[in-house]
């Protein structure tokens, strides 16, 4: 069986002080102990994430954070990963446990909403105050903020929080979509998906996956084949609403399939899906503009084995070379280590971030976008390496 991937969740994410009760709370959204909860403050260290289906809603993750108030050298890592976290939130949940709205709340609260991230404020432990203590707590937080009152230990209020996290999830969670808004029922899909070195063993990746799922929720016809077949199979089929190859194969599919033909890549998809297909097609032209030892910045969002040819390490500082005719500085960061100064870059050059939700590889764009550096990703730089950019995007010119 195939679970939702974790990008594909509503992620939510629990913050406050130490001690508040966030893992305790953690365990009592999703009914089991997952996270370690104790009363000695600084007990949860690394993020805990955890996957339900919150019922109506569908698919989340709720991820446990460490408290916002660490101390000391390992406290400001924690610190730290705290806010990776924050950057990929889509709801946020802030605890407070007996104390009034402080510092740490409100950078808290600043930060969420600067980002336009919907909050619950959540009273814990209110099996352990009176009324008064109570109110007098509540009139010390933003009046803007919805307040839920709970008692993580005992589940007092946790069905109303359900309900009131599924009331504020963001509107636009449930309508981004692939590419059901350019296709009908009936229409030919033809998926291009070459079978080399790099493609894992017995499986197809997480993009391909999720477009092929998308194809049939729309009634329509998906074809897969690899570069090899395409020429004969596009003869024997009507003819396709569009051709989605892998990045790489690019150059070789455009010649295959027709002008007449839309095609784009899978990594354009997920541009458009995952972040703003506008933004990385602006920050591709920077391309056009870079000179000899520019520092460009190749992110990738996991880690994984450096094989031969590898994309980044090899294919892309290969046909930047080419393009610019100039020796480019090159560096790599992968997974959460994304500096949050980049000045120093004229580009930003990022995987296509399937393994991140839209909010985290979002966040990333809006760094780029405040410190004026250009961003693109892999996908969209490629096509624009290989002159086949335009008619990459021009599937979504015509259908907005
Ligand atoms: N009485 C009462 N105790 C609670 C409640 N929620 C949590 N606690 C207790 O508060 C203590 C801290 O809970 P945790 O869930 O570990 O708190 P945390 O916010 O995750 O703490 P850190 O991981 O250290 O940041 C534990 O002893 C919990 O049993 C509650 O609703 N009522
Ligand atoms: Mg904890």
């Amino acid at each position: 069986m195939q679970t939702t991937p974790i990008s594909n969740r509503l992620h939510i994410g629990i913050f406050g002080r130490r001690n508040a009760g966030k893992s305790t709370l953690l365990n009592s959204i999703v009914g089991q102990n997952t996270a370690i909860t104790s009363d000695q403050p600084g007990t949860t260290t690394d993020p805990v994430y955890k996957t339900m289906e919150l019922i109506p809603f569908g698919p989340v993750v709720i991820i446990d954070t460490a408290g916002i108030d660490d101390q000391g050298d390992l406290g400001e890592l924690r610190i730290k990963k705290t806010i990776d976290i924050i950057d990929k939130t889509d709801l946020a949940l802030i605890v407070l446990s007996g104390n009034s709205w402080g510092e740490e709340e409100n950078e808290l609260y600043l930060r969420f909403i600067d980002k336009k991230t919907p909050i619950i404020v959540i009273l814990n432990k209110i099996d352990q105050y009176s009324a008064d203590q109570l109110n007098a707590i509540r009139s010390t937080i933003p009046a803007d903020l919805q307040q839920i009152t709970v008692s993580a230990l005992t589940n007092k209020g946790i069905d109303t929080l359900k309900d009131a996290i599924i009331k504020n999830a963001p509107e636009k969670f449930e309508t981004t979509s692939i590419i059901k808004d350019l296709i009908n029922p009936n229409d030919y899909v033809v998926l291009v998906v070459p079978i080399d070195y790099e493609a894992p063993k017995g499986r197809l990746i997480l993009p391909q996956v999720q477009v092929l799922r998308e194809v049939l929720d729309c009634n329509a016809i998906a074809v897969t084949v690899k570069e090899t077949e395409l020429e004969s199979v596009l003869l024997q089929i009507p003819k396709p609403k569009l051709v989605i190859t892998d990045s790489q194969a690019f150059k070789q599919v455009a010649k295959i399939v027709p002008p007449s033909v839309a095609l784009t890549s899978f990594s354009i998809l997920f541009a458009r899906h995952k972040g703003d297909l506008d933004i990385l097609v602006r920050g591709a032209a920077a391309l056009d503009q870079l000179s000899g030892n520019d520092k460009v910045l190749i992110a990738e969002a996991c880690s994984h084995h450096i094989g031969k040819d590898d994309i980044a390490r090899e294919k892309l500082p290969r046909w930047l070379k080419q393009y610019t005719g100039h020796n480019l500085q090159i560096n790599y960061v992968n997974g959460n280590d994304f500096p949050s100064d980049i000045n120093e870059y004229k580009l930003v050059i990022h995987c296509g971030a399937c393994m991140f939700n839209r909010q985290g590889f979002m966040s990333r764009i809006m760094k780029a976008e405040a410190q004026s550096v250009p961003i693109t990703n892999f996908g969209v730089c490629i096509a624009k390496l290989m002159g086949i950019l335009d008619r990459a995007v021009s599937v979504f010119n015509n259908s907005e």
